[in-house]
């Protein structure tokens, strides 16, 4: 997939490296061919730019994970990548479409660090080899009443966890994700205490089903989905699934979370959907799904933990109206 050593003795990457054999190949093709003058000017033309042009994220090789795929209808490429939540771009909802690219997403690292007996620094290609990549096909339901279906690249986060070894010191996780002022435009209005960080108990965060997250749709994550690595947590609200994450730590108290801190009485450390228990400013009890549902529809019920029944034994004897 990746060339190891660029032989063009540069640190940047050749196209070929990048971006998908077929593409690459393609648009050497089209190069050539339009070097003959053979496209140029032809109905082709249009086709063929877009072709060579356009698609050039690289691709995954993923073996699916009919275990954790629901069989909803996945939401559209395009909505999923224009309609967005990331703050740190904007806080509309086709921001991080058009100022994410400003975000380097390589080389990148993410430092693996507190309760663990082997802390470590990991980057990109190293979390890409770590576990098989999976495909899993999730629902994400936003805080806001909308949801996605995601197929989503990654493997289970308590693969990482067994290979740093956590102490038994170590009763919760926190993300740390990036806060690049050069890149990251909506940086400079305090809506949150950057950089935004969010957390799991210890045991939600070895849950199966807490994926560390790499690709999306059979490609690396593109930028305003969170790239290069994200974490997503099916059973809660969205915010939980933060992006772009640069730590993780393992740490013995329950961390703050960015949105707790904004707005303690409004978001908990929990966050698990849930449709009995309202925002204090709006019902949890149902949801539009963005692509499917238009504003005259009526809206699709919210199930509870996001319809993920498996991770119901975490909450055993809970109050989950308290530990909202
Ligand atoms: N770093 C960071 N992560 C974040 C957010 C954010 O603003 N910053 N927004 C969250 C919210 S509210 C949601 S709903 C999901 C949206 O993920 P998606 O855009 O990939 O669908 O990302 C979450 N992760
Ligand atoms: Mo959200």
């Amino acid at each position: 997939m990746l060339i190891k050593r660029p032989p063009n003795g540069r640190d940047l990457p050749f196209a070929s490296e990048i971006t998908p054999r077929a593409v690459f190949e393609s648009r050497r093709t089209f190069i050539r061919q339009l070097a003959l003058g053979s496209i140029a000017g032809s109905a082709l033309f249009e086709m063929a730019t877009r072709e060579a042009f356009a698609a050039s994220a690289q691709q995954l090789a993923t073996k699916a994970n009919p275990a954790y795929t629901v069989a909803d209808k996945q939401t559209a490429y395009k909505d999923a990548t224009t309609y967005n939540n990331f703050y740190e771009f904007g806080t509309d909802k086709g921001s991080p479409a058009r100022y994410a690219s400003a975000m380097k997403t390589r080389p990148w690292t993410v430092s693996i660090e507190g309760e663990v007996g082997k802390p470590m620094t990991l980057d990109i290609d190293a979390l890409l080899k770590l576990a098989p990549l999976e495909e899993r096909v999730y629902r994400l339901r936003c805080v806001e009443g909308w949801s996605m279906v995601i197929p989503w690249i990654g493997y289970s986060l308590s693969a990482l966890m067994k290979k740093v070894e956590p102490t038994s010191n170590a009763k919760y996780v926190q993300f740390v994700t990036a806060a690049d002022r050069q890149a990251m435009n909506g940086l400079r209005y305090p809506v949150l205490d950057w950089p935004y960080t969010e957390g799991l108990r210890i045991d939600e965060a070895a849950h199966p089903l807490t994926l560390l997250t790499l690709g999306m749709y059979g490609e690396v994550l593109p930028n305003q989905n969170g790239a290069p690595v994200r974490i997503v947590v099916p059973w809660k609200y969205g915010f939980k699934s933060a992006k772009s994450i640069v730590a993780i730590r393992f740490v013995k108290d329950q961390p703050r979370t960015a949105w707790n801190r904004a707005a303690p009485g409004e978001y908990g450390f929990y966050s698990n959907v849930n449709p009995q228990v309202d925002h204090p400013r709006w019902s949890q009890a149902s949801e539009r799904r963005i692509g499917e549902d238009g504003f005259f529809t009526k809206k699709r019920p919210t199930l509870m933990f996001n319809g993920y029944d498996d991770v119901a034994s975490l909450y055993s004897g809970m109050d989950l109206k308290k530990f909202y």
